[in-house]
């Protein structure tokens, strides 16, 4: 049964098997295959000649920054080519040659549209203008821009208070257009500034914050490079992260180490082949993990709390394994650490985290005598209830190694979208900065709010209580990317406007507000030219590097514009005129915002220059081993309590992951051929002992649902497919799965939902 929202919407499509075929889960990642895949997909979507022209510009010096993941780009890049298969296969997807116009939105209705499934709506192709959905109606008709900029402030003048609009961000913007729209929020008076962060590593944010006092990463690539030891966890750099592999293989060649923590052994942190050197093509790869500890999902407390045991253990007057110097000087909380370790027993432990005690044993005799050491991680770690908590365990670990604030160690937060991190430093947050506020106030000449805001929770319960009415989006695709999609469906019902500033069509554009706008944008690889300039953009990597990014690409329509201008115009025609900001000029001329942003935010400084060519780094006290601004002036070992999510009979603990053919919630294709399935997206990933237990045999097909709080979600229609996972355990992939999760099950500190351990029961569909 598929529900159905205002307008007759769908929220899933129509829910169809597409053909499920089995292979082996693959040893190596990114070899000859990878690369041949990803040209295919781009010769197709692109032609071979735009195609070509684009793949050398992505990552190079004078080129665009790659749309897909926040990896950091080497001072060297490859001259070949800087980028992995996600990476061309993210390009092919916004470059692609189809387009969707105003016929395309007259022969759709809303209602057919949300027949489509997320792949079939977003292989429609790029949205060449903005259109319209207008109250009662069913069909988006197209709109001038001035008249959706003026319906736009109507309606937002029509607000009883400027918190009923909600500002959303999603993490491919640029630090231009994320500073301009935070300042538009600011200057209407709001703090409601959810952003994709929310859902993703907000987690990673709040522990480094409270632990090292910066809520970003210490570690550079270099520093990767030269690791004695690289912890991988919760993160699968094989698809995700492809890139990160060729610096991982680069450690190795320099006598580094890698462990994985992971409940699945994850292709490519097992061996790879590295495409961009000849010789690598053929063989049979790298292995990249030395030791795999296959940890249960939510399990990486007690593993962590273990390994800090046993390290304890070792650690004698004669034979140091902690840093003794480094914890006296830097940091505060030892001995309540040593205390809470003294309080559990090892088999305890080891029981909790499901790993067998000889991989530990390895893993301790490892780290023991080592201390550059990294830890790298992902949503793996950032989305349980007690993300905050696993994560913080982690860094006790770096910190009784003295393994931050050195060369070749320190923390790794891997991010997602390719700006995350630099929307999030030029001011998109809920929360309140008072610095910041006060150069808001000096420089830009009005004063910001100084109430906190709504996160991406906050914000769906507000719009569904009718607290919050106007809902802007820059980027992304809100409903899917949310949990209990039913809920944050109301929720954005209820609202009178919605507004998505979008490249392609997705869901979030069917579920609306009474009035619903879409604003069709550039993407990162088209040539952005105002007065004969070519405008560039500026973004920061996951190890804090702020770089330039010029398109190159004619843009998929004439009559689309750019963020920084939509952004501009927005606010130009809510002041009209009337604001100490000069809007229009900012939207324009990009380097009046980055002069704005160097006056405002702390570690950027003249930053049109000094992002050219390999760009720099922002200031980060972690990196540079100071810890002063910390209560106590030093670093905080904390005490984090195991709490195992304990099952009832018949529960599975879910973790929802992504395949290797999509991007958050935009599916490029239906394969996910490291983990061996072919044309399907609606499986479940189980262990044997689990499917013997429940009657299942490969190809079942059930319904999943989880019940909290009496409240049964079901995700209907799954195909039951044998996995090495432990058992207890089973994986699916979202966005299809996020109609599980209760809007109220989130981190503790961060908000962010529990997307890595639902519990659910299985229903067989006869
Ligand atoms: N091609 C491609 N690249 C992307 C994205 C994409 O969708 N496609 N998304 C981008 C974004 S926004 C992000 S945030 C990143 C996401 O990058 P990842 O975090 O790598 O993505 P997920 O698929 O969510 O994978 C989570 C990993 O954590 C493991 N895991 C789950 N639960 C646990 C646990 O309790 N403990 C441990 N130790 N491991 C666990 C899973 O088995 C899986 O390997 O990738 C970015 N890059
Ligand atoms: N269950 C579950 N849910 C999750 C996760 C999970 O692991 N499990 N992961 C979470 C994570 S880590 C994240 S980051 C969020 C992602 O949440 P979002 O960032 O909101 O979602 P995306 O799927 O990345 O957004 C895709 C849409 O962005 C638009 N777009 C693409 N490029 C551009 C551009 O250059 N400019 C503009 N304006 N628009 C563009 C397109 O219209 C496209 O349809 O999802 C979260 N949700
Ligand atoms: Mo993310």
């Amino acid at each position: 049964m598929e529900k159905s929202f205002k307008r007759n919407v769908s929220l899933t499509g129509r829910l169809k098997f597409t053909g499920l075929r089995l292979g082996n889960p693959m040893e190596t990642a990114a070899g000859v295959w990878g690369v041949k895949e990803a040209l295919k997909h781009t010769f197709r979507e692109m032609g071979v000649v735009r195609s070509s022209r684009a793949l050398f510009r992505i990552n190079q010096e004078d080129g665009f920054r790659c749309p897909s993941c926040a990896w950091p780009v080497p001072e060297n890049p490859s001259k070949i080519g800087e980028y992995c298969e996600n990476g061309a296969k993210a390009l092919a997807d916004e470059a692609t040659r189809k387009r969707i116009d105003a016929d395309f939105f007259q022969q759709y209705s809303v209602e057919e549209l949300s027949q489509y499934t997320d792949y079939e709506l977003n292989a429609f192709g790029r949205i060449t203008e903005p259109m319209i959905l207008r109250p009662g109606k069913v069909h988006y008709e197209p709109i001038s821009w001035s008249d959706a900029f003026d319906t736009m402030a109507r309606e937002l003048h029509q607000l009883d208070n400027p918190d009923e609009a909600v500002f959303y961000t999603s993490g491919r913007s640029s630090n231009e257009a994320a500073f301009l729209y935070g300042m538009f929020a600011r200057a209407l008076g709001t703090n409601n500034m959810p952003d994709c962060s929310n859902m993703c590593h907000e987690s990673s944010g709040v522990a480094l914050q409270h632990t090292l006092g910066i809520g970003k990463g210490s570690t550079t690539l270099e520093d990767l490079h030269g690791a004695e030891v690289v912890i991988i966890a919760g993160q699968n750099p094989g698809t995700n992260h492809p890139r990160m592999l060729s610096a991982l293989e680069k450690c190795k060649r320099n006598g580094g180490k890698v462990i994985s923590i992971n409940p699945l052994a994850e292709t490519g942190l097992v061996r790879f082949k590295n495409p961009q050197k000849v010789g690598d093509m053929i063989g049979k790869g790298h292995a990249i993990a030395d030791i795999h500890l296959p940890v249960r999902i939510n399990g990486d407390i007690a593993l962590a709390k273990l390994i800090l045991k046993k390290m304890a253990a070792l650690d004698t007057g004669d034979t140091p394994v902690f840093d003794h110097e480094f914890i006296r000087q830097k940091v505060q909380g030892f001995a309540a650490l040593m205390e809470d370790l003294d309080r559990y027993d090892e088999s305890s432990l080891l029981e909790a985290c499901g790993v067998r005690e000889a991989l530990i044993d390895e893993t301790v005799a490892l780290l023991a005598g080592k201390d550059k050491i990294v830890i790298c991680w992902a949503m793996g770690l950032t989305q349980h209830r007690n993300a905050v908590a696993t994560i913080q365990e982690y860094v006790n670990i770096l910190l009784v190694k003295g393994a931050v604030g050195r060369p070749h160690a320190g923390t790794f937060p891997v991010r997602g979208h390719s700006n995350v991190q630099g929307d999030r430093s030029v001011g998109i947050m809920h929360f309140v900065n008072e610095g910041f506020n006060r150069r808001i106030e000096e420089h830009m000449g009005f004063r910001p709010p100084s109430r906190p805001g709504f996160d991406v929770v906050g914000a769906i319960q507000a719009m569904h209580r009718g607290d919050a009415k106007a809902f802007i989006c820059l980027g992304g695709n809100f409903l899917m990317a949310a949990s209990d999609t039913e809920y944050t469906a109301r929720a954005i019902s209820r609202c009178s406007l919605s507004v998505q500033i979008s490249t392609k069509l997705n869901r979030s554009h069917l579920v609306t507000g009474q009035t619903a706008l879409l604003l069709p944008t550039y993407g990162r690889s088209e040539k952005d030219e105002k007065n004969g300039k070519n405008r560039f953009l500026t973004m920061e990597s996951s190890t804090g590097k702020v770089r330039q990014s010029r398109g190159l690409l004619k843009p998929a329509s004439g009559a689309i514009m750019s963020e920084p201008e939509i952004i501009a115009s927005m606010a130009d025609a809510y002041f009209s005129g009337d604001h100490p900001v000069n809007w229009k000029a900012l939207g324009q001329d990009y380097d009046r915002i980055r002069a704005c942003i160097d006056k405002t935010v702390k570690g950027f400084e003249n930053t049109g220059v000094r992002s050219k060519g390999f760009g720099y780094y922002l200031p980060n006290n972690a990196r540079a081993g100071d810890f002063s601004m910390l209560p106590g002036g030093k670093a905080s070992l904390t005490v984090n309590p195991v709490e195992t999510i304990s099952l009832e009979k018949g529960e599975l603990l879910l973790m929802t992951i992504r395949s290797h053919d999509q991007f958050n919630t935009t599916i490029y294709g239906l394969d996910d051929r490291y983990r061996g399935i072919y044309n399907e997206r609606r499986v479940l990933f189980m262990n044997r002992a689990d499917m013997a237990e429940r009657g299942l045999r490969n190809r079942d097909v059930v319904n999943l649902y989880s019940q909290y709080g009496g409240v049964k979600r079901t995700a209907e229609r799954f195909i039951v497919v044998e996995y090495a996972i432990p058992s207890g355990n089973a994986a699916a992939y979202f966005p299809e799965t996020n109609v599980l999760i209760p809007i109220d099950q989130f981190a503790d500190g961060s908000r962010t939902p529990i997307s890595k351990s639902i519990r659910v029961r299985l229903e067989k569909v006869e």
